[in-house]
């Protein structure tokens, strides 16, 4: 198993997260990708590598142009328009509204925000940057006929859509490492998401697209952000009908209901013909995690691991979510052991 990792995540180190009405410390900071470096590296993961200088090519084909742009650029605009926060959008391009860009950077922001919780700083873009490098490495591995790789990707990116940002995502890592699969000889790809979100992001990126199948277990939108997408009845449209499912489940689920899910999901993935599988993992199905509601145990994880791997495909792993609790590296490394065990 090879781990991709860049140090450049500690660029994104907000010190506002709008929650519960109030401007907290993140809950997507650097100690996460710390902690889960130290765990797979004990775990015996040792193989670790920095992601190559990629440029965005690759994320040019699932995101607007004018959208990384945007990226690329607001921290300074927003600046320079004589604002010392951190940059949240406030105003929305909601139901019945014009879809122009404003000019104004606040009115910007808004265009590309599909929530509020996400402050951006200085440094956040280069963070997303590396973070995209290291699952286009990882993507790579896989391109030269190995088997497995793990892309410890931060910021994560699976709320990243084809021009929104949101839920601490920028740049969808998966979504890019699954067009770079596609684009170095893959005929068709899935990505299955196990976060404990609906992968929003990732299902607008493919919605359309008959070439990559998304699947997407997670906490129902009814209770649970992103709210606005991941109810089963999405099944994708036009060229991208049925290559899209979701799993939504109630506080609670536990690994003996939540596996089912996955089994199908996987039954669903083989079916479609995909020759390889990106993970988008997020390890917030924890039963301990303090924004999430499933039960899932550390060595659920291991069997999830497991579980993946029987399916026979390649399989690149994205690190998407996964909060607060020392356990974290720990359920990343089980579910790297039972991919290969
Ligand atoms: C990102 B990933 C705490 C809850 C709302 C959105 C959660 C984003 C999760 N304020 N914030 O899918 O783990
Ligand atoms: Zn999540």
């Amino acid at each position: 198993m090879r781990v991709i990792y860049s140090e450049d995540h500690k660029l994104r180190d907000a010190r506002t997260e709008l929650h519960a009405g109030q401007l907290v410390t993140p809950f997507e900071a650097p100690f996460r990708a710390e902690w889960i470096l130290a765990a797979v590296k004990q775990a015996g993961f040792t193989d670790v590598v920095a992601p190559d200088a990629h440029g965005l090519e690759t994320a040019l084909k699932v995101h607007d142009p004018a959208y990384l742009d945007f990226l690329a650029t607001v921290w300074d605009r927003w600046v320079a328009a004589g604002f010392t926060g951190e940059a949240i959008a406030n105003s929305f391009a909601v139901r019945r509204t014009s879809q122009r860009v404003p000019d104004n950077i606040v009115g910007a922001i808004g265009h590309y925000a599909n929530a509020a919780d996400t402050s951006i700083t200085k440094g956040s873009y280069e963070a997303a940057i590396a973070s995209m490098r290291c699952a286009i490495t990882g993507a790579d591995w896989l391109n030269a006929g190995n088997r497995f790789a793990f892309a410890l990707c931060r910021p994560p990116g699976h709320h990243a859509g084809i021009d929104l940002f949101g839920g601490y995502c920028f740049i969808n890592n998966s979504g890019v490492a699954a067009q770079r699969l596609l684009d170095h000889g893959a005929r068709k790809v899935a990505v299955l998401d196990v976060d404990f979100h609906h992968g929003n992001g990732t299902q607008d990126l493919f919605y359309h697209r008959g070439d990559v199948f998304t699947a997407s277990l997670h906490g129902d939108p009814m209770h649970a952000f992103p709210y606005f997408l991941g109810h089963a009845d999405e099944e994708g449209e036009g060229e991208g009908e049925g290559s899209n499912r979701n799993y939504p489940m109630p506080p609670g689920t536990p690994w003996h209901v939540w596996s089912s899910a996955l089994a199908d999901a996987l039954t669903r993935i083989k079916t479609f013909g995909a020759e390889a599988v990106v993970v988008a993992l997020g390890v917030d199905t924890f039963e301990r995690d303090p924004i999430s509601f499933f039960s899932l145990t550390s060595d659920d994880f291991t069997r999830m691991g497991a579980t993946i791997s029987a399916a026979g495909l390649p399989v690149l792993v994205c690190m998407e979510g996964g909060y607060g609790v020392p356990e974290i590296g720990l359920n990343v490394a089980n579910v790297l052991k039972g991919l290969e065990a």
